[in-house]
């Protein structure tokens, strides 16, 4: 279902100076214990980003996913990028998150960084039922503007052909935008609350109990802490930490 924007995703990363980085050995891919399940990431730093991470889970009719998460380099407070795609194939069902992820909650932030997202919500309103979120909390890490539907096969073609797209242009377009404007907080503060967004993700990720029902738990564990949020375990896991040293 989403392989054109995964593949979208990638080449405009490449296309702005995206070189690949070493994944921790064993979590670039995996495949299921029953072989029909099938989970590859891909590991990005490009000029302005310090990490820009990518994942597709391929569980066939019953389940597809794409997620990434982009972190600024730490001398631009920009909100970070936050894609999350499902599609459950058998029941026509879409979970659908795309978000410039703000390290404030201040109304000077969101002017200096949320407008154009705030755009892309008027002219996408079926995107706007945050309401429904369970897990997290939408007053943390989530912009008021952020685009989320719980739809139907409609609603992921409207994703795939429109939204992401305009999407995706729009947060290359704020990079740029940020290039020419000082950020107003200190790269030690940026850091802070980017290693903060690790830790509080790591905690309510639902994903952790899929990951396991068809990785084990093992491993489930490991790329939530070494690959998805690798801030969140640095104290911890001293090899994530050596790992990702420069990051
Ligand atoms: C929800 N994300 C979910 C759910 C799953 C995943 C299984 C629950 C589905 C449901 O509510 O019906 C899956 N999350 C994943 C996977 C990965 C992951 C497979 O991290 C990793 C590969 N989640 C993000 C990012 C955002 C995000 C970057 O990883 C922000 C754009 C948001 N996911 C997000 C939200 C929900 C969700 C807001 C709904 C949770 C809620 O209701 O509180």
């Amino acid at each position: 279902m989403f392989d054109p924007l995964l593949e979208r995703l990638n080449r405009s990363i490449r296309a702005r100076g995206g070189q690949p980085q070493v994944i921790p050995d064993g979590l670039e891919e995996c495949v299921s214990k029953k072989g029909q399940s099938n989970i590859r990431s891909w590991l990005w730093k490009l000029p302005g980003f310090r990490r820009w991470r990518v994942t597709r889970l391929d569980a066939g009719q019953n389940l597809q996913v794409l997620n990434s998460v982009a972190y600024p380099d730490y001398i631009n407070e920009q909100p970070l990028m936050g894609i999350d795609l499902l599609w459950f194939g058998k029941a026509s069902k879409l979970v659908a998150i795309l978000d410039f992820q703000p390290l404030l909650q201040d109304k000077d932030y969101f002017d200096r960084y949320l407008n154009g997202l705030k755009s892309l919500r008027m002219r996408f309103p079926e995107l706007s039922n945050q309401e429904m979120m369970r897990s997290f909390d939408p007053n943390q890490y989530f912009s008021p503007w952020l685009l989320f539907c719980r739809g139907g096969a409609e609603q992921a073609r409207g994703i795939v052909s429109e939204a992401f797209p305009a999407f995706l242009d729009c947060y290359w377009s704020l990079a740029e935008a940020s290039l020419a404007k000082p950020s107003k907080m200190q790269p030690s503060e940026v850091k802070r609350l980017q290693i903060a967004y690790d830790q509080y993700s790591a905690e309510r990720d639902p994903a952790h109990s899929l990951f396991t029902r068809y990785f084990g738990k093992e491993w489930s564990d490991r790329f939530l802490q070494e690959f998805l949020f690798p801030a969140s375990s640095k104290q911890r896991f001293s090899s994530a930490d050596e790992f990702y040293k420069n990051t």
